[in-house]
Protein backbone atom coordinates (compact mmCIF):
# COMPACT_ATOMS: atom_id res chain seq x y z
CA UNK A 1 0.00 0.00 0.00
CA UNK A 2 1.62 3.31 -1.07
CA UNK A 3 0.36 5.88 1.01
CA UNK A 4 1.90 8.93 -0.59
CA UNK A 5 0.36 7.92 -4.18
CA UNK A 6 -3.54 7.58 -2.42
CA UNK A 7 -2.52 10.73 -0.74
CA UNK A 8 -1.72 12.23 -4.36
CA UNK A 9 -4.47 11.00 -6.03
CA UNK A 10 -6.90 12.10 -3.01
CA UNK A 11 -4.98 15.68 -3.48
CA UNK A 12 -6.13 16.26 -6.57
CA UNK A 13 -9.96 14.89 -6.12
CA UNK A 14 -10.47 17.38 -2.95
CA UNK A 15 -8.03 20.33 -3.47
CA UNK A 16 -7.77 22.29 -0.57
CA UNK A 17 -9.10 20.20 2.12
CA UNK A 18 -6.22 20.79 4.37
CA UNK A 19 -7.78 18.94 7.48
CA UNK A 20 -9.90 16.53 5.88
CA UNK A 21 -6.45 15.14 3.93
CA UNK A 22 -4.50 15.58 7.36
CA UNK A 23 -7.05 13.21 9.31
CA UNK A 24 -6.41 10.29 6.31
CA UNK A 25 -3.16 10.37 6.07
CA UNK A 26 -2.91 10.48 9.53
CA UNK A 27 -4.91 6.79 9.19
CA UNK A 28 -3.63 5.42 6.44
CA UNK A 29 -0.01 5.33 7.47
CA UNK A 30 -1.01 3.46 10.46
CA UNK A 31 -2.66 0.73 9.33
CA UNK A 32 -0.52 0.12 6.10
CA UNK A 33 0.68 -3.05 7.82
CA UNK A 34 -2.90 -4.60 8.61
CA UNK A 35 -3.95 -3.37 5.05
CA UNK A 36 -0.25 -5.43 3.77
CA UNK A 37 -0.92 -8.37 5.81
CA UNK A 38 -4.72 -8.64 4.61
CA UNK A 39 -4.89 -8.69 0.24
CA UNK A 40 -8.68 -9.33 0.63
CA UNK A 41 -8.69 -5.44 1.78
CA UNK A 42 -6.84 -4.07 -1.42
CA UNK A 43 -8.82 -6.61 -3.29
CA UNK A 44 -12.04 -5.17 -2.65
CA UNK A 45 -10.36 -1.66 -3.07
CA UNK A 46 -11.51 -0.88 1.07
CA UNK A 47 -8.91 1.99 1.23
CA UNK A 48 -10.32 3.89 -2.05
CA UNK A 49 -13.97 2.93 -0.80
CA UNK A 50 -13.55 4.26 2.77
CA UNK A 51 -12.22 7.63 2.09
CA UNK A 52 -15.18 8.72 -0.46
CA UNK A 53 -18.17 9.51 1.86
CA UNK A 54 -21.27 8.06 1.13
CA UNK A 55 -23.19 11.25 0.17
CA UNK A 56 -22.45 14.67 1.20
CA UNK A 57 -25.01 17.22 1.48
CA UNK A 58 -25.17 21.29 1.13
CA UNK A 59 -28.52 23.03 1.81
CA UNK A 60 -29.16 26.96 2.13
CA UNK A 61 -30.33 27.91 5.15
CA UNK A 62 -32.44 31.71 5.24
CA UNK A 63 -32.97 32.68 8.33
CA UNK A 64 -33.64 36.21 9.59
CA UNK A 65 -32.31 38.28 13.09
CA UNK A 66 -35.03 39.95 15.43
CA UNK A 67 -35.32 43.46 13.07
CA UNK A 68 -36.40 41.26 10.21
CA UNK A 69 -32.93 41.48 8.46
CA UNK A 70 -32.68 38.14 6.11
CA UNK A 71 -29.45 36.25 6.12
CA UNK A 72 -27.83 33.06 4.42
CA UNK A 73 -25.65 30.86 5.42
CA UNK A 74 -24.35 27.37 4.44
CA UNK A 75 -25.70 23.89 6.02
CA UNK A 76 -24.02 20.47 5.71
CA UNK A 77 -24.52 17.09 6.31
CA UNK A 78 -22.08 14.77 5.05
CA UNK A 79 -22.73 11.08 5.36
CA UNK A 80 -19.23 9.61 5.64
CA UNK A 81 -19.74 5.56 6.25
CA UNK A 82 -23.22 3.54 7.44
CA UNK A 83 -21.74 0.01 7.45
CA UNK A 84 -21.65 -0.60 10.88
CA UNK A 85 -24.79 1.28 11.81
CA UNK A 86 -27.06 4.29 11.10
CA UNK A 87 -24.89 7.38 10.56
CA UNK A 88 -24.27 9.00 13.38
CA UNK A 89 -22.48 12.25 14.50
CA UNK A 90 -22.33 15.67 15.46
CA UNK A 91 -23.41 19.25 14.14
CA UNK A 92 -21.02 22.12 14.24
CA UNK A 93 -22.07 25.60 13.95
CA UNK A 94 -18.85 27.97 13.88
CA UNK A 95 -18.21 30.75 11.35
CA UNK A 96 -14.84 28.43 10.36
CA UNK A 97 -17.11 25.30 9.67
CA UNK A 98 -16.47 24.10 5.87
CA UNK A 99 -16.53 21.70 3.74
CA UNK A 100 -12.94 20.40 4.53
CA UNK A 101 -13.42 20.98 8.34
CA UNK A 102 -16.74 18.46 8.02
CA UNK A 103 -14.80 16.23 6.05
CA UNK A 104 -12.54 15.37 8.49
CA UNK A 105 -14.69 15.80 11.57
CA UNK A 106 -17.20 12.65 9.50
CA UNK A 107 -14.32 10.77 8.88
CA UNK A 108 -13.18 10.52 12.07
CA UNK A 109 -15.79 9.78 13.43
CA UNK A 110 -16.05 6.32 11.45
CA UNK A 111 -13.91 4.72 13.41
CA UNK A 112 -14.03 6.46 17.03
CA UNK A 113 -18.00 4.95 16.28
CA UNK A 114 -15.96 1.68 15.43
CA UNK A 115 -14.18 1.83 18.34
CA UNK A 116 -17.17 2.01 21.03
CA UNK A 117 -18.54 -0.97 19.70
CA UNK A 118 -21.86 0.34 19.59
CA UNK A 119 -23.63 0.02 16.06
CA UNK A 120 -22.96 3.64 15.11
CA UNK A 121 -21.90 4.19 11.35
CA UNK A 122 -19.98 7.72 10.97
CA UNK A 123 -21.50 11.39 9.65
CA UNK A 124 -21.02 15.14 11.20
CA UNK A 125 -22.88 18.36 9.30
CA UNK A 126 -23.09 21.40 11.16
CA UNK A 127 -22.66 25.29 9.18
CA UNK A 128 -21.06 28.76 9.21
CA UNK A 129 -23.38 29.88 11.46
CA UNK A 130 -21.85 32.32 14.73
CA UNK A 131 -24.01 31.86 17.34
CA UNK A 132 -21.98 34.36 19.27
CA UNK A 133 -24.02 37.70 19.79
CA UNK A 134 -26.95 35.99 18.59
CA UNK A 135 -30.51 36.40 20.34
CA UNK A 136 -32.32 33.01 21.62
CA UNK A 137 -34.87 33.54 19.13
CA UNK A 138 -32.44 34.26 16.28
CA UNK A 139 -30.69 30.73 17.57
CA UNK A 140 -34.53 29.62 17.21
CA UNK A 141 -35.14 30.69 14.02
CA UNK A 142 -31.69 29.37 12.74
CA UNK A 143 -32.15 26.27 14.41
CA UNK A 144 -35.53 25.72 12.65
CA UNK A 145 -34.56 26.83 9.00
CA UNK A 146 -31.79 24.80 8.96
CA UNK A 147 -33.92 21.49 10.28
CA UNK A 148 -36.35 22.04 7.33
CA UNK A 149 -33.58 20.69 4.81
CA UNK A 150 -32.22 18.74 7.23
CA UNK A 151 -34.90 16.49 8.61
CA UNK A 152 -35.27 14.96 5.03
CA UNK A 153 -31.87 13.01 5.30
CA UNK A 154 -32.65 12.00 9.14
CA UNK A 155 -34.03 9.69 10.74
CA UNK A 156 -33.48 7.22 14.22
CA UNK A 157 -32.57 4.23 11.71
CA UNK A 158 -30.79 6.11 9.33
CA UNK A 159 -29.44 9.16 10.82
CA UNK A 160 -28.95 10.41 14.10
CA UNK A 161 -27.03 13.89 14.22
CA UNK A 162 -26.32 15.43 18.27
CA UNK A 163 -24.04 18.53 19.20
CA UNK A 164 -20.05 20.09 18.97
CA UNK A 165 -19.08 23.08 19.14
CA UNK A 166 -21.67 25.55 19.30
CA UNK A 167 -24.26 23.10 19.35
CA UNK A 168 -25.69 22.32 22.65
CA UNK A 169 -28.76 21.33 24.56
CA UNK A 170 -30.34 24.46 23.53
CA UNK A 171 -30.01 24.05 19.98
CA UNK A 172 -31.12 20.30 19.89
CA UNK A 173 -33.78 21.37 21.51
CA UNK A 174 -34.74 23.43 18.81
CA UNK A 175 -33.52 21.37 16.29
CA UNK A 176 -36.20 18.36 17.46
CA UNK A 177 -39.17 20.46 17.88
CA UNK A 178 -39.02 21.82 14.15
CA UNK A 179 -38.53 18.02 13.64
CA UNK A 180 -41.33 16.56 15.35
CA UNK A 181 -43.28 19.48 13.74
CA UNK A 182 -42.61 18.79 10.27
CA UNK A 183 -42.27 14.84 10.81
CA UNK A 184 -44.67 13.75 13.36
CA UNK A 185 -43.05 11.38 15.01
CA UNK A 186 -41.09 11.41 19.22
CA UNK A 187 -38.24 9.66 18.01
CA UNK A 188 -34.20 8.87 18.92
CA UNK A 189 -33.48 11.28 15.87
CA UNK A 190 -30.99 13.12 17.94
CA UNK A 191 -29.05 12.60 20.71
CA UNK A 192 -27.83 15.50 23.27
CA UNK A 193 -31.58 16.13 23.97
CA UNK A 194 -33.00 17.73 27.07
CA UNK A 195 -33.62 15.00 29.98
CA UNK A 196 -37.38 15.94 29.89
CA UNK A 197 -38.18 14.83 26.00
CA UNK A 198 -35.67 11.49 25.94
CA UNK A 199 -32.29 12.62 26.86
CA UNK A 200 -30.13 10.26 28.89
CA UNK A 201 -28.60 11.37 32.10
CA UNK A 202 -24.75 12.09 32.03
CA UNK A 203 -24.64 12.96 28.47
CA UNK A 204 -23.67 16.91 28.82
CA UNK A 205 -20.57 15.41 30.97
CA UNK A 206 -20.41 12.40 29.00
CA UNK A 207 -17.35 13.22 26.49
CA UNK A 208 -15.05 14.48 29.29
CA UNK A 209 -15.68 12.28 31.83
CA UNK A 210 -14.81 9.47 29.21
CA UNK A 211 -11.54 11.65 28.28
CA UNK A 212 -10.51 11.64 32.15
CA UNK A 213 -11.76 7.90 31.94
CA UNK A 214 -9.31 7.07 29.74
CA UNK A 215 -6.61 8.90 30.63
CA UNK A 216 -6.66 7.31 33.83
CA UNK A 217 -6.00 4.06 32.33
CA UNK A 218 -3.28 5.25 30.76
CA UNK A 219 -1.68 6.60 33.95
CA UNK A 220 -2.52 3.19 35.29
CA UNK A 221 -0.29 1.67 32.99
CA UNK A 222 2.54 3.34 34.36
CA UNK A 223 1.00 2.77 38.22
CA UNK A 224 0.25 6.21 38.35
CA UNK A 225 -3.35 8.19 38.83
CA UNK A 226 -4.61 11.82 38.95
CA UNK A 227 -3.95 12.38 42.39
CA UNK A 228 -2.23 15.56 43.21
CA UNK A 229 -1.78 15.93 39.79
CA UNK A 230 -1.69 19.31 37.17
CA UNK A 231 -3.98 19.40 34.51
CA UNK A 232 -3.70 21.72 31.94
CA UNK A 233 -6.75 22.02 29.96
CA UNK A 234 -7.65 24.21 26.99
CA UNK A 235 -11.18 25.50 26.19
CA UNK A 236 -14.28 25.73 28.48
CA UNK A 237 -17.02 24.49 26.39
CA UNK A 238 -19.11 21.41 26.60
CA UNK A 239 -16.45 18.53 26.78
CA UNK A 240 -13.91 20.96 28.94
CA UNK A 241 -16.39 21.20 31.27
CA UNK A 242 -17.36 17.62 32.09
CA UNK A 243 -13.07 16.87 32.32
CA UNK A 244 -12.72 19.82 34.69
CA UNK A 245 -15.25 18.14 36.99
CA UNK A 246 -13.93 14.70 36.58
CA UNK A 247 -10.55 15.47 36.90
CA UNK A 248 -11.66 17.20 40.06
CA UNK A 249 -13.00 14.05 41.39
CA UNK A 250 -10.44 12.22 40.82
CA UNK A 251 -8.22 14.49 42.79
CA UNK A 252 -6.64 16.60 39.98
CA UNK A 253 -6.06 20.40 39.81
CA UNK A 254 -6.93 22.10 37.08
CA UNK A 255 -4.99 25.11 36.29
CA UNK A 256 -5.98 26.60 33.06
CA UNK A 257 -9.45 27.08 30.56
CA UNK A 258 -8.49 29.03 27.69
CA UNK A 259 -11.22 30.84 24.70
CA UNK A 260 -9.83 31.20 21.14
CA UNK A 261 -8.48 35.20 22.66
CA UNK A 262 -6.09 33.64 25.53
CA UNK A 263 -5.99 31.27 28.71
CA UNK A 264 -5.97 32.02 32.31
CA UNK A 265 -3.53 30.16 35.04
CA UNK A 266 -5.24 29.75 38.45
CA UNK A 267 -2.83 27.80 40.35
CA UNK A 268 -5.22 27.59 42.80
CA UNK A 269 -6.95 25.17 40.95
CA UNK A 270 -10.32 25.49 39.19
CA UNK A 271 -12.82 24.33 40.47
CA UNK A 272 -16.31 24.13 42.87
CA UNK A 273 -18.20 27.57 42.75
CA UNK A 274 -15.26 28.76 40.16
CA UNK A 275 -16.79 25.90 37.13
CA UNK A 276 -19.99 27.43 38.77
CA UNK A 277 -19.21 30.86 37.97
CA UNK A 278 -18.48 29.97 34.62
CA UNK A 279 -21.65 27.82 33.79
CA UNK A 280 -23.24 30.87 35.04
CA UNK A 281 -21.59 32.77 32.54
CA UNK A 282 -22.03 30.54 29.32
CA UNK A 283 -25.88 29.89 30.01
CA UNK A 284 -26.14 33.46 29.32
CA UNK A 285 -23.91 33.62 26.23
CA UNK A 286 -21.42 35.75 27.84
CA UNK A 287 -17.29 35.10 27.24
CA UNK A 288 -15.91 32.89 30.23
CA UNK A 289 -11.68 33.01 30.28
CA UNK A 290 -11.32 37.43 30.76
CA UNK A 291 -14.16 37.46 32.84
CA UNK A 292 -12.91 34.76 34.97
CA UNK A 293 -9.28 36.32 35.56
CA UNK A 294 -10.92 39.71 36.56
CA UNK A 295 -13.44 37.51 39.38
CA UNK A 296 -10.78 35.58 40.68
CA UNK A 297 -7.86 37.78 40.40
CA UNK A 298 -5.41 35.62 37.80
CA UNK A 299 -3.82 37.01 35.28
CA UNK A 300 -5.09 36.67 31.53
CA UNK A 301 -2.56 35.27 29.22
CA UNK A 302 -3.56 37.73 25.88
CA UNK A 303 -3.32 35.56 22.24
CA UNK A 304 -1.22 32.45 24.16
CA UNK A 305 -2.02 28.80 24.34
CA UNK A 306 -1.98 27.16 27.89
CA UNK A 307 0.60 24.80 27.07
CA UNK A 308 3.19 27.17 28.05
CA UNK A 309 2.19 26.36 31.52
CA UNK A 310 4.44 23.02 33.47
CA UNK A 311 1.69 20.58 34.11
CA UNK A 312 2.07 17.04 34.21
CA UNK A 313 -1.55 16.19 32.28
CA UNK A 314 -2.64 18.08 28.80
CA UNK A 315 -6.12 17.55 27.77
CA UNK A 316 -6.72 19.70 24.82
CA UNK A 317 -10.64 20.19 24.41
CA UNK A 318 -10.90 23.23 22.06
CA UNK A 319 -10.43 22.69 18.75
CA UNK A 320 -8.28 20.97 15.56
CA UNK A 321 -4.74 21.82 15.42
CA UNK A 322 -4.58 23.98 18.45
CA UNK A 323 -1.30 22.10 19.59
CA UNK A 324 1.56 22.11 17.47
CA UNK A 325 5.11 21.38 17.60
CA UNK A 326 6.06 24.82 19.25
CA UNK A 327 3.54 23.49 21.96
CA UNK A 328 4.26 20.05 22.33
CA UNK A 329 7.88 20.83 23.06
CA UNK A 330 7.36 23.28 25.75
CA UNK A 331 5.15 20.66 27.41
CA UNK A 332 7.79 17.95 27.20
CA UNK A 333 10.38 20.21 28.19
CA UNK A 334 8.05 21.38 31.01
CA UNK A 335 7.73 17.32 32.41
CA UNK A 336 4.45 16.59 31.34
CA UNK A 337 3.49 13.04 30.83
CA UNK A 338 0.60 12.41 29.18
CA UNK A 339 -1.54 14.44 26.25
CA UNK A 340 -5.24 13.16 25.98
CA UNK A 341 -7.31 14.49 23.20
CA UNK A 342 -10.67 15.84 24.19
CA UNK A 343 -11.20 17.80 20.82
CA UNK A 344 -10.95 16.21 17.84
CA UNK A 345 -7.61 16.14 16.20
CA UNK A 346 -6.55 18.88 18.25
CA UNK A 347 -2.88 17.90 17.96
CA UNK A 348 -1.14 18.88 14.98
CA UNK A 349 1.09 15.72 12.54
CA UNK A 350 4.32 17.43 14.01
CA UNK A 351 3.10 17.95 17.96
CA UNK A 352 1.97 13.89 17.90
CA UNK A 353 5.62 13.02 16.37
CA UNK A 354 7.37 14.52 19.18
CA UNK A 355 4.47 13.07 22.18
CA UNK A 356 5.51 9.72 20.26
CA UNK A 357 9.20 10.28 19.67
CA UNK A 358 9.55 11.51 23.67
CA UNK A 359 7.25 8.41 24.90
CA UNK A 360 4.80 10.33 26.79
CA UNK A 361 1.30 8.71 26.93
CA UNK A 362 -0.40 10.13 23.98
CA UNK A 363 -4.01 9.45 23.14
CA UNK A 364 -6.02 10.88 19.96
CA UNK A 365 -9.29 11.81 20.16
CA UNK A 366 -10.71 9.48 18.25
CA UNK A 367 -10.59 6.78 21.09
CA UNK A 368 -10.34 9.80 24.25
CA UNK A 369 -13.31 11.34 23.34
CA UNK A 370 -14.99 8.83 21.99
CA UNK A 371 -17.31 8.90 25.68
CA UNK A 372 -19.66 11.52 24.16
CA UNK A 373 -20.87 9.47 21.17
CA UNK A 374 -21.04 5.98 23.01
CA UNK A 375 -23.50 7.51 25.52
CA UNK A 376 -25.67 8.64 22.32
CA UNK A 377 -25.67 5.43 21.24
CA UNK A 378 -26.72 5.20 25.23
CA UNK A 379 -29.31 7.64 25.08
CA UNK A 380 -30.66 5.79 21.43
CA UNK A 381 -30.57 2.66 23.21
CA UNK A 382 -32.97 4.05 25.99
CA UNK A 383 -34.72 5.57 23.37
CA UNK A 384 -35.24 2.55 21.03
CA UNK A 385 -36.52 1.20 24.60
CA UNK A 386 -38.64 3.52 26.06
CA UNK A 387 -36.73 3.52 28.94
CA UNK A 388 -34.65 5.94 31.32
CA UNK A 389 -31.28 4.58 33.26
CA UNK A 390 -30.11 6.05 36.35
CA UNK A 391 -27.02 8.03 36.40
CA UNK A 392 -25.20 5.44 37.40
CA UNK A 393 -26.03 3.07 35.17
CA UNK A 394 -25.06 5.17 32.13
CA UNK A 395 -21.87 5.81 33.82
CA UNK A 396 -21.05 2.47 34.50
CA UNK A 397 -21.34 1.31 31.00
CA UNK A 398 -19.69 5.00 29.72
CA UNK A 399 -16.88 3.72 32.38
CA UNK A 400 -16.50 0.44 30.97
CA UNK A 401 -16.59 1.62 27.19
CA UNK A 402 -13.56 3.74 27.56
CA UNK A 403 -11.96 0.69 29.45
CA UNK A 404 -12.82 -1.28 26.42
CA UNK A 405 -11.23 1.55 24.09
CA UNK A 406 -8.13 1.46 26.19
CA UNK A 407 -8.15 -2.12 25.64
CA UNK A 408 -8.44 -2.12 21.77
CA UNK A 409 -5.93 0.64 21.93
CA UNK A 410 -2.89 -1.76 23.82
CA UNK A 411 -3.99 -4.66 21.69
CA UNK A 412 -2.96 -3.37 18.32
CA UNK A 413 -0.64 -0.32 19.19
CA UNK A 414 1.39 -1.83 21.96
CA UNK A 415 5.29 -2.38 20.44
CA UNK A 416 7.65 -4.98 20.96
CA UNK A 417 9.32 -2.34 23.92
CA UNK A 418 6.37 -2.30 25.72
CA UNK A 419 5.19 1.50 24.13
CA UNK A 420 1.70 1.69 23.33
CA UNK A 421 0.99 3.97 20.34
CA UNK A 422 -2.28 5.24 20.56
CA UNK A 423 -2.58 6.35 17.56
CA UNK A 424 -1.71 3.45 15.82
CA UNK A 425 -3.78 0.95 18.32
CA UNK A 426 -6.89 3.30 17.64
CA UNK A 427 -7.01 3.72 14.18
CA UNK A 428 -6.30 -0.47 13.56
CA UNK A 429 -9.06 -0.84 15.71
CA UNK A 430 -11.32 1.36 14.08
CA UNK A 431 -10.84 0.46 10.61
CA UNK A 432 -10.35 -3.13 11.31
CA UNK A 433 -14.37 -3.54 12.42
CA UNK A 434 -15.98 -1.36 9.84
CA UNK A 435 -12.97 -2.83 6.26
CA UNK A 436 -14.68 -6.41 7.62
CA UNK A 437 -18.40 -5.16 7.60
CA UNK A 438 -17.61 -3.65 4.32
CA UNK A 439 -16.61 -6.63 2.88
CA UNK A 440 -19.09 -8.58 4.47
CA UNK A 441 -21.87 -6.26 3.24
CA UNK A 442 -20.28 -6.30 -0.50
CA UNK A 443 -20.04 -2.70 -2.57
P1 LIG B 1 -18.24 24.00 22.73
O1 LIG B 1 -18.77 24.92 21.70
O2 LIG B 1 -19.08 23.64 23.90
O3 LIG B 1 -16.85 24.58 23.31
C1 LIG B 1 -15.77 24.87 22.51
C2 LIG B 1 -14.77 25.59 23.41
O4 LIG B 1 -13.56 25.79 22.73
C3 LIG B 1 -15.26 26.95 23.86
O5 LIG B 1 -14.78 27.21 25.15
C4 LIG B 1 -14.61 27.87 22.83
O6 LIG B 1 -14.44 29.19 23.31
C5 LIG B 1 -13.28 27.19 22.66
N1 LIG B 1 -12.68 27.46 21.37
C6 LIG B 1 -13.27 27.43 20.16
N2 LIG B 1 -12.38 27.73 19.20
C7 LIG B 1 -11.21 27.94 19.86
C8 LIG B 1 -9.91 28.27 19.44
N3 LIG B 1 -9.64 28.48 18.15
N4 LIG B 1 -8.93 28.39 20.38
C9 LIG B 1 -9.20 28.17 21.69
N5 LIG B 1 -10.43 27.88 22.14
C10 LIG B 1 -11.40 27.76 21.23
O7 LIG B 1 -17.77 22.70 21.97
P2 LIG B 1 -17.46 21.25 22.56
O8 LIG B 1 -16.90 21.35 23.93
O9 LIG B 1 -18.65 20.42 22.32
O10 LIG B 1 -16.34 20.74 21.54
C11 LIG B 1 -14.94 20.96 21.77
C12 LIG B 1 -14.14 19.95 20.97
O11 LIG B 1 -14.52 18.63 21.38
C13 LIG B 1 -14.37 19.97 19.45
O12 LIG B 1 -13.17 19.58 18.81
C14 LIG B 1 -15.43 18.89 19.24
O13 LIG B 1 -15.41 18.41 17.92
C15 LIG B 1 -14.95 17.87 20.24
N6 LIG B 1 -15.93 16.88 20.68
C16 LIG B 1 -17.15 17.24 21.17
C17 LIG B 1 -18.03 16.27 21.63
C18 LIG B 1 -19.34 16.62 22.23
O14 LIG B 1 -20.04 15.68 22.67
N7 LIG B 1 -19.74 17.87 22.34
C19 LIG B 1 -17.71 14.84 21.54
C20 LIG B 1 -16.36 14.58 21.07
C21 LIG B 1 -15.54 15.56 20.66
P3 LIG B 1 -15.55 30.29 22.96
O15 LIG B 1 -16.85 29.75 23.48
O16 LIG B 1 -15.07 31.50 23.69
O17 LIG B 1 -15.52 30.41 21.47
O1 LIG C 1 -17.22 14.49 17.84
C1 LIG C 1 -18.11 13.83 18.42
O2 LIG C 1 -17.95 12.64 18.69
C2 LIG C 1 -19.34 14.53 18.79
N1 LIG C 1 -19.46 15.72 18.56
C3 LIG C 1 -20.48 13.75 19.39
C4 LIG C 1 -21.26 13.04 18.34
C5 LIG C 1 -22.52 12.37 18.82
O3 LIG C 1 -23.23 11.88 17.92
O4 LIG C 1 -22.81 12.32 20.01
Amino acid sequence: MNVDKIMNDLTKKNPGEVEFLQAVREVLESIVDVVEANPQFEEANIIDRIVEPDRVLIFKVPWADDKGKIYVNKGYRIQFNNAIGPYKGGLRFHPSVNLSILKFLGFEQIFKNSLTSLPMGGAKGGSDFNPKGKSNTEIMRFCQSFMMELHKMIGPEEDVPAGDIGVGGREIGYLYGMYKRLTHEHTGVLTGKGLNWGGSLVRPEATGFGNVYFAEEMLKTKGMNFKGKTVAISGFGNVAWGAALKVNQLGGKVVTISGPDGYVYDPEGISGKKIDYMLELRASNQDIVRPYSFEYGVEFHEGKRPWEVKCDIALPCATQNELDAEDAKKLIANGCICVCEGANMPSTPEAIELFLENKILFAPGKAANAGGVATSGLEMSQNSMKLNWSAEEVDTRLHEIMRNIHSSCMKYGKDSEGYVNYVKGANIAGFLKVANAMLDLGF
